[in-house]
This record gives C-alpha cells, structure tokens and sequence, in this order.
C-alpha cells in the first residue's frame, strides 16, 4: 500500500529548535495539524547517526514511537567547502550548549581563516524524515548553495542565516522576508520532495 499523508492528519514535528520548527509550520502550510515534540514531552534523542539522513531518520522514529503519532523530523546543517564540508551534521554542537550561533558563525569565520582559503562557499542541507509509529519511514535531502559573507548581517530567520547568502541573490538568509527563504531553502526544497513522494 503507498504511504500516503492525508490532509488534517496530526503530525508530532519532532524538533527542538523554535526556528526550524516555525519554518515547518509554514512549509506544511495549514494542511496539517501539528504538535512540537517538546508540548508532548518527547524528549531530544542523542545525535549517533554520521549522515543528515540518518540523523533525520532516527529524530523521527525516536518521536512516533514515544508519541504514537506520525512525526516529521529534520536534520540539518551548514557545509564549508574549505571546511571540508563541516560543520555539517554538527552544525548545532559547534554553538555549543548554550546554542550561541554568533560563537558558532566565529568560529567557521576563524577556521576559515586558518585554512589560509578564499574559497568562501558553502552549502546548507536538510534531510526531511516522516515515520509511522514503529512502522515505515521516508526520508528525502534538499540543498543550497551560496557564499558566505563576514561579519554576519541581519536579525531574521536562526542559525547561520546571517552569513549564508543564497547562489544569486544579495541578502543572506538573515535579512531576507521569511517567505523568501521559504521559497528558496534546503528545507524548501526537501518540503518539495516529501509532498511529491507522501501527499
Ligand atoms: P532538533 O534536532 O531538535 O531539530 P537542532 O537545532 O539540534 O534541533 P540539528 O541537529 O538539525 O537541529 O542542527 C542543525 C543546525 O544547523 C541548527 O541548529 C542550525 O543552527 C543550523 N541550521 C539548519 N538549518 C538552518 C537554516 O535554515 N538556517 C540557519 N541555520 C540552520
């Protein structure tokens, strides 16, 4: 039988982060009714997975299987190319517990610097898992590639958005309307793929 989401089906978003989860509100766009994780008190699992699709995955199947509901999961992060691809799926660890993304956005500023490279681009990934409370899941990835710009600019969206600007565009995600981002970003373009595979 094909995994199918039917509209108005309760949907447990299985994130911590009040950005990301603001973000997936707007994307499911009304169609869905949704509960965060922390309301429903299921707690954060740790982060053992090496992939943002195995990471995703687990997110997701931690919260159905607490909350006995269908969840969607997302996990994501900032890729350096100098970097190596880092911070990547430790994106949220390099701002440590207090999550301070200002620390954070130094720190990729001064490797940058240490690696001696102007290569400055890089690339955001989110990979979008859903899964049925101890029965299957799908999971999908998004990307997009920009530069980044030093010192951060703008107060909007979380994270790293105040140093990424998106390939062909001049504000980062950080000045940029939410609806902006929102038509553009990894996450976005995951959304994409999930309603192509589940709605
Ligand atoms: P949950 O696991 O509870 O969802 P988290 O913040 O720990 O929350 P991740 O492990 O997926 O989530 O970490 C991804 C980090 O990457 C996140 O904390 C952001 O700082 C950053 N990130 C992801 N998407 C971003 C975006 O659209 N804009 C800016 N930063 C983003």
């Amino acid at each position: 039988m094909p995994l199918i989401l039917q509209p108005g089906t309760t949907l447990v978003a299985a994130t911590h982060n009040p950005g990301k989860a603001k973000e997936l509100v707007a994307l499911l766009d009304g169609r869905f009714t949704i509960l965060s994780a922390g309301e429903l008190g299921v707690p954060e699992p740790d982060e053992t997975e090496t992939t943002f699709v195995g990471n995703a995955l687990l997110k997701a199947r931690h919260a159905a299987h607490l909350s006995g509901r269908i969840a969607l999961a997302d996990d994501s992060g900032l890729s350096v190319t100098a970097l190596d691809g880092g911070p990547g799926i430790f994106s949220a660890r390099w701002a440590g517990p207090s999550r301070d993304f200002y620390a954070a956005m130094a720190k990729v500023e001064e490797r940058l610097i240490e690696t001696g490279s102007d290569d400055r681009s890089a690339w955001f990934t989110s990979a979008l898992a859903v899964a049925w409370p101890d029965g299957p899941a799908v999971v999908v990835e998004g990307r997009v590639d920009g530069e980044l710009t030093f010192p951060p600019r703008g107060d909007r969206g979380f994270g790293y958005d105040p140093i990424f600007i998106p390939a062909g565009h001049g504000l980062t995600f950080g000045e940029m309307d939410p609806a902006q981002k929102d038509a553009l970003s990894h996450r976005a373009r995951a959304f994409e793929m999930l309603k192509a595979a589940l709605f």
